[in-house]
């Protein structure tokens, strides 16, 4: 999702004391080209400056939204568990009908300006100005939902939701960033205590043809409604961008192998293609992991970091057959 327009939205005040500025730094009617327009024109020229200061401000805010009818479904899911998505539809329809409100008003006046003498043009002004406030004041509400609205779309991971994927999947303090910084060049936050990583790291290693993006994603037995937010968008990475999945168990057990091997239970339910990958191996002793593979009857496992990447490549080879 393409966020790099989302600038700051403000207050109808904002808007206003921008728009209300310009007309009185243009001096217009002062510059010696403008000595000989009639005041009538340089009225008009002035609340039509007014009408595009506020017309732009509203229609880039607008525009600047993503398209919330066409997101990807990861990025679609995420906006529903967030976000009202009918009262943004609504709001920034709202400022629509507040531009176009501010387009009429602007023409209706200029209608009336036409051959009226001066004094008649400074109380034709002074109406439209409090009449262009009046709507701008009724737009405060969606201003500032629209701003609350952005600041968690900007906190939202940048995942790229048409690359081939792989999610690291494990319980917390497992090793799952350790694994992310062996396979990729990424360089997350790794901790001694669990819940280090806050937000999705998310790394990249090159395949033959094309970037694998590998993200980490803290997963917990919690219910969806029940997570937070990481734990939300590692959910709907695994289900909606991952095209295979990477199980992280640490047999040091920082959380109960039960709790462990639930875990890895949910995760195979989302139906991906999934590798097993042992943690800590330096500290577990030898015989350990074999058992537990052979208790489990586990044939997916990757012994290491390298034999991990080679498992992915193999496997993008098969996804067209
Ligand atoms: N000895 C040893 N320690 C490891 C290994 N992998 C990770 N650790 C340690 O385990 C702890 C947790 O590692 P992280 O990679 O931060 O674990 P995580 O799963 O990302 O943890 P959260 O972000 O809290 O979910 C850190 O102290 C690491 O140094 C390993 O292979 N061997
Ligand atoms: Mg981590």
């Amino acid at each position: 999702m393409n966020l790099k327009g989302l600038d700051q939205v403000r207050n109808s005040e904002f808007y206003l004391n921008a728009a209300l500025g310009k007309i009185k730094y243009a001096q217009l009617g002062t510059t010696p080209k403008d000595r000989d327009k009639k005041k009538e024109l340089i009225e008009k020229e002035k609340i039509k400056m007014i009408k595009t200061s506020l017309c732009d401000a509203l229609t880039r805010i607008i525009k600047s939204f993503p398209d919330f009818d066409n997101l990807a479904e990861f990025y679609d899911k995420l906006v529903e568990t967030s976000l009202d998505k009918d009262t943004l539809r609504k709001e920034l329809s709202t400022l629509n009908w507040g531009a176009q409100k501010i387009d009429e008003l602007t023409s209706e006046t200029v209608r009336k300006m036409s051959s009226a003498d001066d004094k008649q043009l400074r109380k034709i002004k002074g109406a439209y100005i409090g009449r262009v406030s009046s709507i701008m004041k009724r737009l405060n509400r969606p201003l500032d939902f629209l701003e609350h609205a952005r600041r968690i779309l900007l906190s939202f991971p940048s995942v790229k939701t048409d690359t081939y994927t792989l999610c690291i999947s494990g319980f917390p303090n497992v090793g799952k960033s350790t694994l992310l910084s062996k396979v990729t060049t990424a360089k997350p936050e790794i901790g001694a205590y669990a819940f280090t990583t806050k937000s999705l790291n998310i790394g990249y290693f090159d395949a033959r043809f094309e970037k694998v993006q590998v993200i980490d994603s803290p997963g917990t037995l919690a219910r969806f409604e029940k997570m937070n937010n990481i734990e939300k968008q590692a959910y709907l990475a695994i289900k909606y961008v991952a095209d295979v999945v990477v199980f992280v168990f640490d047999l040091t057990e920082p959380y109960p192998i039960e709790d462990q091997l639930r875990l890895y239970e949910n995760v195979l339910e989302m139906d991906k293609p999934t590798f097993i990958y042992f943690s800590k191996q330096d500290i577990i002793k030898d015989d350990r992991i074999e058992n537990f593979i052979e208790e489990n009857k586990f044939i997916n496992v990757v012994a290491k970091p390298d034999d991990l990447v080679t498992s992915i490549q193999k496997q993008m080879k098969n996804r067209f057959r």
